[in-house]
């Protein structure tokens, strides 16, 4: 068979004949010849003119050169990593995909990012999450590029390249990096009543999560599955993870953005490394049309959710992330996702947002990766047989023999190979699934009167959530807008269309400003109050284990060995990791005199980068302690980024230091700090910062 479908050494879980290329005992040039000498140029005598004529010199620098490629436009800013989807349940009769067929196994790849920041950004500002998810099935590559947040803040592609301009750094001055509080972004939104919805979830804490291992993932679009029949349903794709959603709060974000650049990527990276692997279950809410027209929004318009209490998310998988990537470039930074990549079995809906997001991806990768050859790179490149007539090009690394390049052919009547056919019974079929009025008819450039309310979800999101959700939402919006120059235009746009979700929210953002409250802006359609819904809290779902965080244990001299030692024990039974924090990072002397390494030293080790404190100090390593400013600083900040602070009775002292009282405020270190570590006490913000 004549077709360019090997895809050299993809079989073995990503293993490629690149990786060898590294790996041999002598260094060579690009094209085999050994280097003798890899400190010097050649040149004219010692101190001479270097020669042109230094090919390894010349072969060196000009790969060095071009060693950088563009990053991507939004997202740019990802750390990845591979592994295995397992289908749990019986979806024969709602989709025909081989990935859904209960027990298989299927390969994986995923990508988590920031949307707003180049690729050397930081980790933790406020932003969406992306949750992109390669599957290489056996039917070819099914690509879900979904958000941690299950709507967005447009309805049709057209304006994505104005929200991705006004998010951005600012045109003329090139900041603001990674972040919406600024003028041109608030701008914009305030200028679209459409994003409301989206920009309460973006205030929300759901921006902020404490870990990629904590987050929800979604489709957002309405996509379809077909069965064997040809049978179609809508369907809503969800990740849940199974850590529970957990997120920071603004104050912590801030200063992780100080404390540790990669604070995810590492937190990521090390999890796995450790065997910690993170795991999510794939969730479905399924509906047909009768549904969807019974609804007081559309199912096409990606600003919208639909309610698990209206559809129930029904687990029919489950992902592990098991292995790390072996090199950031040619994995996490090459790969490259398309929306258009559905298999047979999965198919699109009308979305006017994920229609134009068919074309945007293959395009840009063109640009990104140089050339339409991008899937032959290993990363990229599906764990399935493929073939067809496509040829050539930059960078073409197949070589397809004989002469079918074209068909219909009759070569092999001829004894020559004829190459693959088309397959109408296994290939892929757009299906019909009417989903409702004006889905045909004459040609023009308007939308739908059924994407009209922009505020009835914005509502049902706002007053779905904790009294502590909701102030920090209101914070939210209050310090965004705080940044914005227009003081006299934005905000009170701003606060005209939040009049329209929640009259005492666009009351309590004003009054954080500090202006009067505007009129309210006119509705495009009124919004009516639906149901709240308990699933979009992450409050009320919070999962109390602590399983998967982080303990920060502060030791020092003279720390009793066996209070340690049974802590450290607790921790790890409770599949949590214990991080020893010391002065020193070569260690401390405890009590039996033996010596402790610590895995962190103080000052680079804060305590936002965990979840929970321990200060299991001695007397004298309290006294050694308590008077030094970093340390108070250590304990201030856990306790108002609403952690447990666990202490020995000796440790007390530091604790008051920072403002905390024995009775309330302190928990010992047996059972209660492991239960204690597992939670975030947002009752007590309140009396600790003024939010709106
Ligand atoms: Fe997008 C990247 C998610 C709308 C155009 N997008 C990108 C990534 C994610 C998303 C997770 C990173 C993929 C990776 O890790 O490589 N995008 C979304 C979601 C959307 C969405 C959930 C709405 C539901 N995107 C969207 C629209 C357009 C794009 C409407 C264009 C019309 N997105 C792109 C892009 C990117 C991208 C410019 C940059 C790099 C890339 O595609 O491969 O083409």
């Amino acid at each position: 068979m004549t077709t360019n479908n090997a895809s050299p050494g993809l079989g073995n879980g990503g293993e490629t004949h690149q990786r060898a290329a590294g790996s041999g005992d002598v260094l060579t040039t690009n094209h085999g010849a050994p280097v003798s000498d890899n400190q010097n140029s050649l040149r004219s005598g010692g101190r001479g003119p270097t020669l042109i004529e230094d090919f390894v010199l010349r072969e060196k620098i000009f790969h060095f050169d071009h060693e950088r490629i563009p990053e991507r436009i939004v997202h740019a800013r990802g750390s990845g990593a591979h592994g295995i989807f397992e289908a749990t349940a019986d979806i024969s009769d709602l989709s025909r995909a081989a990935v859904f067929t209960k027990g298989e196994k299927t390969e994986v790849f995923v990508r988590f990012s920031t949307v707003a920041g180049g690729a050397g950004s930081v980790d933790t500002p406020r932003d969406v999450r992306g949750f992109a998810v390669k599957f290489y099935t056996r039917e070819g590559n099914w690509d879900l590029v979904g958000n941690n947040i299950p709507v967005f803040f447009i309805q049709d592609a057209i304006k994505f390249p104005d929200l991705v301009h006004a998010v951005k750094m600012e045109a003329d001055r090139g900041y603001p990096q990674a972040g919406s509080a600024h003028d041109t972004f608030w701008d914009w939104a305030s200028l679209m009543p459409e994003t409301t919805h989206m920009l309460m979830w973006a205030m929300s804490d759901r921006t902020l999560p404490r870990s990629l291992r904590m987050m929800e993932g979604f489709g957002v679009h309405t996509f379809k599955l077909v069965n064997a029949e040809g049978e179609a349903r809508f369907v809503k794709f969800h990740w849940k993870p199974r850590l529970g959603v957990q997120s920071t709060i603004w104050d912590e974000a801030l200063k992780l953005q100080a404390a540790d650049n990669d604070y995810h990527r590492r937190d990521l990276f090390e999890a796995i490394e450790a065997g910690a692997f993170p795991q999510w279950d794939l969730g479905i809410q399924v509906f047909d049309r009768e549904f969807a027209d019974a609804q007081p929004y559309d199912v096409l318009d990606a600003t919208k959710l639909i309610p698990e209490e209206d559809v129930p998310v029904r687990l029919i998988g489950t992902l592990t992330l098991n292995r790390n990537v072996d090199n950031f470039f040619a994995e996490t930074e090459q790969v490259a996702f398309l929306p258009s990549n559905v298999v047979p079995g999965i198919d699109f809906s009308n979305d006017p947002l994920l229609q134009g997001r068919l074309f945007s991806y293959l395009d840009t990768q063109k640009s990104r990766l140089g050339t339409t050859n991008f899937h032959q790179i290993p990363i990229n490149a599906p764990r399935c047989p493929f073939g067809n007539f496509q040829r050539d090009g930059m960078m073409q690394t197949k070589v397809p023999k004989g002469r079918a390049n074209y068909e219909p052919n009759s070569l092999a009547e001829h004894g020559e190979e004829g190459g693959p056919r088309e397959s109408p019974a296994r290939g892929f079929a757009t299906t019909n699934l009417s989903s409702g009025p004006d889905e045909t008819g004459g040609k023009l450039r308007i939308r739908a009167e059924a994407f009209s309310d922009h505020y009835s979800q914005a509502r049902l999101f706002y007053r779905s959530q904790t009294k502590s959700e909701q102030a920090h939402i209101a914070s939210s919006f209050v310090f965004e807008l705080s940044k914005v120059g227009h003081l006299e235009q934005v905000p009170p746009r701003m606060l005209a269309n939040l009049r329209n979700v929640d009259e005492d929210l666009a009351q309590r953002v004003a009054d954080g400003l500090g202006i009067e409250l505007p009129a309210k802006a006119r509705a495009a359609k009124e919004p009516v109050d639906m149901a709240p819904s308990d699933a979009l809290s992450i409050h009320k779902n919070m999962k109390q284990v602590l399983e998967g965080r982080v303990i920060g244990v502060l030791i020092a001299d003279g720390t009793e060995a066996d209070e340690l030692k049974s802590l450290v024990a607790a921790i790890i039974k409770a599949k949590a990791k214990a991080v020893l924090v010391a002065p020193k990072i070569g260690g401390v002397t405890l009590s039996d005199g033996s010596r402790q390494k610590a895995d962190g030293q103080l000052a680079g080790s804060p305590s936002q980068i965990f979840d929970a404190v321990a200060l299991v100090l001695s007397a004298g390593g309290c006294s050694a302690l308590v008077n030094q400013s970093a340390v108070v600083q250590w304990v201030v900040d856990a306790f108002a980024h609403l952690k447990a602070v666990g202490a020995t009775a000796a440790a007390l002292p530091l604790a008051e230091k920072a403002g905390l009282r024995e009775e309330d405020d302190i928990v010992g270190l047996g059972s209660d700090f492991i239960e204690a570590a597992a939670k975030r006490f947002y009752d007590r913000e309140p009396a600790l910062r003024t939010l709106a």
